[in-house]
């Protein structure tokens, strides 16, 4: 395995940087430096953590333009996009710097003396991120770790880790201790699997596919180490007859092309109540036909390429024999492009069931209320979940039927840094973000002082 990752501009196809790959050695050096400086941190006044991570999101904050430059020449994402999501991680940190002065423990009344309790953290947390929102998703793992007292080691995916670099390089430069929060890069199988097996990283947060998380789960549970997975998705975007049906169709592009559909939360099925199956497609073909593909730099576009060569052929796969309804515009030439695609489905097929995470949307009818809840939750996934109607009643209980981690109703609201986001089924393990995520990297300890 060469020792450098070579990483390529998927709206080019042309490589433009190396950067190191890192071995077991310098894996094993990341956690050692850890672990000394979460001793550190940990014995920090609150406040003075607080500070810290409110100096980091500022300084992210001040770096929003450039953090954004390196998303779109690195990961295809729109500049609209990448604007977003390098603030985003600006107010995930400022979220959680509130955080170490609210973790509060339980006084609890026992006999014979005083019993309390206090949230502990574990040590170093290993996060594996994957490619598709890579300094978002860092963000859900590392300001919620840090504010609870821990260290991070961060491995992004061998595509993206440009981003993820430079989020450790400011981190730095906002006065967070050496070696309390370090990105290293490499292939999952070292710097990964390290993570999963390395005694001293005590917590371990993995995003990306159902498959190696399950390996990933299976490392840590050997371990005794807890892990929190947050995998693939299916998730239905459910259209009832009663629904404002022209704001259902206008939004429904964006809930599954977005980031060329390589969005876990994904709404990559469409289920639409029979009666208003045709007028929902008329609606829809003009919205799919107005969705814009094309230079990720241009302020004006809605998606970018895919993110390599190979995951293109996997997306083009999944059309072999499908029933295409309809497709919208994509550049041809250099670059990872795949027009968004609009197929219609039968709930047995591959493209009712498996995530393609690419612009393709399968459209399946429903009888009734019933049966939209069936179908929704008839994949082995439970990510996320739109539904539309204008019946509170129905909506109320459709909300409740669908076995989805993440649901919105007249909307596609998936990710609020404020709320728990976390999938059900085979889409995951635990929850991320909301006002828990810091608890969620402690551990409770119970201590009684005898009074008598
Ligand atoms: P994966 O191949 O699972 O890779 C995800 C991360 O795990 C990458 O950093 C990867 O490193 C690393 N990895 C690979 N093999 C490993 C191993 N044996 N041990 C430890 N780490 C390992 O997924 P992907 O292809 O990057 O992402 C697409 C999939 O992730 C989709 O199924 C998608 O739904 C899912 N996903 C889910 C979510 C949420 S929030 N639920 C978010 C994004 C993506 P390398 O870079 O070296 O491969």
């Amino acid at each position: 395995m060469s020792d450098t990752i070579t990483l390529v501009n998927p709206a080019t196809g042309r490589a433009f940087r190396e950067i190191p790959r890192a071995g077991l050695a310098e894996v094993d050096a990341a956690i050692a430096g850890a672990v000394a400086a979460q001793r550190t941190w940990a014995a920090l006044a609150p406040v003075a953590r607080a500070d810290a991570l409110r100096s980091f999101a500022r300084v992210v904050e001040a770096h929003v333009d450039e953090l954004a430059a390196l998303e779109v020449e690195n990961s295809g994402h729109p500049i609209g996009s990448a604007r977003w999501e390098a603030s985003h991680v600006a107010q995930v940190l400022n979220y959680y710097a509130a955080a170490p002065e609210r973790l509060i423990g339980q006084q609890i009344p026992v006999a014979g003396g005083l019993d309390v309790t206090f949230h502990e953290p574990y040590g170093v947390v290993g996060i594996i991120v994957p490619w598709n929102f890579p300094m978002t998703i860092a963000s859900w793992g590392f300001a919620p770790a840090l504010a609870a007292g821990n260290a991070v080691v961060l491995k992004p995916a061998e595509l993206t880790p440009l981003t993820a670099v430079r989020l450790g390089e400011l981190a730095l430069e906002a006065g967070l201790p050496d070696g309390l929060f370090q990105v290293v890069t490499g292939s999952g199988s070292v710097v990964g699997q390290r993570f999963v097996s390395h005694p001293d990283v005590r917590k371990v947060v993995f995003t990306g596919s159902t498959e190696v998380g399950t390996d990933v789960a299976a490392g840590c549970a050997r371990m005794l180490k807890p892990v929190t997975l947050e995998l693939g998705g299916k998730s239905a975007n459910i259209v009832f007859a009663d629904a404002d049906l022209e704001r259902a169709a206008a939004s429904a592009p964006g809930s599954v092309f977005d980031n060329a559909g390589q969005d876990c939360c994904a709404r990559s099925r469409l289920l639409v109540e029979r009666s208003v199956y045709d007028r929902f497609l008329e609606l829809l073909e003009p919205a799919v036909q107005a969705w814009r593909v094309g230079d990720p730099a241009s302020p004006d576009t809605d998606m970018g390429p895919l993110i390599s060569a190979s995951h293109r052929d996997t997306v083009a796969g999944f059309l072999d024999g499908a029933d295409v309804a309809f497709r919208g515009a994509a550049p041809t030439g250099d670059g990872f492009w795949f027009a968004p695609t609009v197929v219609l489905a039968s709930p047995g097929d591959r493209l009712a069931q498996d995530e393609v995470f690419g612009p393709v949307v399968a459209v399946l009818p429903f009888d009734d209320e019933a049966d939209a809840i069936r179908l929704a939750n008839d994949t082995i996934y439970g990510l996320a979940g739109s539904l539309w109607t204008e019946n509170l009643g129905r909506a109320v209980r459709v909300a409740r039927g669908v076995k989805s981690g993440v649901l919105s109703v007249n909307s596609h609201s998936s990710v609020r840094y404020a709320t728990p986001f976390g999938g059900m089924k085979a889409s995951g393990l635990g929850r991320e973000l909301g006002p828990d995520a810091a608890e969620h990297f402690t551990e409770t300890k119970n201590v009684f002082f005898a009074t008598d």
